[in-house]
């Protein structure tokens, strides 16, 4: 039986270098992700907005900008996170930047060792979200959110699970990645993420990374998915802040989310930096919730296929 949905938002650009991300999570809603949910025949809740400081668009200090705001907000987000998952419910975070998937982890990682789950982390994205506060070429914290939950970063930021470092970097799986700093794919390699890169995607197809990305997830894991809206190529998703060329299409998308959800583990999800300020007609939201739609069982196969 799937677990039943509870819907939180957190409407803030805190650690984003443009403005805007705070209004996804209305973007999303109207864009009827309730009763799509529901159309799956989920069980959904919606709990509101969290909320917390304003963005005071301030410059960065010592490599963070807005970090106190940001330590804040992910405090916010890991607590309603963790809340949802003792209730054994299924927490759905829409952001709102990519430094909240901080928050939303760290409660994940929490659950998992209060439970004995172990933990598979599918970080789709265009972006490692890999910086430290040395590497960032701006500052911005939504691109340091991994390098924090596998333990380089700031206190503050590294132990809002109760534990440093709150994940392995063995449990982490990035798909879509064609943006990475020099210093943050230096560190990527240090630590040993697993990353299907879009030349891999190229090379060898989106079912090959999701067969490898999704090897040994078994009745015992907690599938954790953060989906940063930018992984998607910018000719259907135009709606984020940080738009890269070359990612995946829309079928390559529709296959990603279906093989996860064929898994059937599926236990929390992030939806990630989609930006209103920059789509058109609310289209990119529209994309989003497609795919969510794939990701929690929508299939359009008519037949079974032979694996
Ligand atoms: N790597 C760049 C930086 O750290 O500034 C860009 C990061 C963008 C992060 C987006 C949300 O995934
Ligand atoms: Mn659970
Ligand atoms: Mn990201
Ligand atoms: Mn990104």
């Amino acid at each position: 039986m799937q677990n039943p949905i509870s819907l939180i938002g957190a409407p803030t650009d805190i650690g984003a270098g443009s403005r805007g991300a705070s209004m996804g999570p209305e973007a999303l809603r109207v864009a009827n992700i309730i009763p799509v949910l529901q159309s799956q025949g989920l069980d959904v809740i919606d709990r509101g907005n969290l909320s917390g400081p304003p963005n005071p668009w301030l410059a960065p200090v010592d490599g963070y900008r807005h970090l106190d705001e940001v330590a804040t907000w992910n405090q916010s987000v890991h607590d309603a996170v963790y809340a949802e998952l003792q209730l054994d419910r299924l927490p759905i975070l829409l952001g709102g930047d990519h430094c909240l998937g901080l928050g939303s982890i760290s409660a994940v990682a929490r659950h998992c060792r209060d439970t004995g789950k172990k933990l598979r982390i599918l970080w789709l994205d265009a972006h490692a979200d890999f910086n430290t506060s040395h590497l960032t070429p701006s500052g911005n914290i939504h691109g340091m959110p991994v390098a924090c939950l596998c333990g380089y970063g700031p206190e503050v930021l590294t132990s809002l699970s109760g534990q440093v470092p709150a994940i392995n970097p063995k449990w982490v799986r990035q798909i879509g990645i064609r943006s990475v700093d020099e210093g943050e794919k230096r560190l990527v390699h240090e630590a040993g993420l697993d990353v299907f890169d879009m030349r891999f995607i190229d090379e060898m197809g989106m079912r090959a990374a999701m067969e490898l990305a999704l090897a040994l997830v078994d009745a015992n894991t907690h599938l954790h998915v953060s989906f940063d809206v930018d992984f998607l190529d910018p000719d259907i998703a135009p709606g984020v802040g940080t738009t890269v060329r070359g990612g995946p299409t829309y079928r390559e998308a529709q296959l990603c989310m279906e093989m996860i959800a064929d898994t059937g583990r599926l236990a929390s999800l992030d939806v990630m930096e989609l930006n209103p300020a920059f789509d058109v007609r609310n289209r990119t939201a529209e994309v989003a919730v497609d795919l969510i739609e794939s990701l929690f069982g929508k299939s359009t196969l008519m037949r079974k296929r032979a694996r």
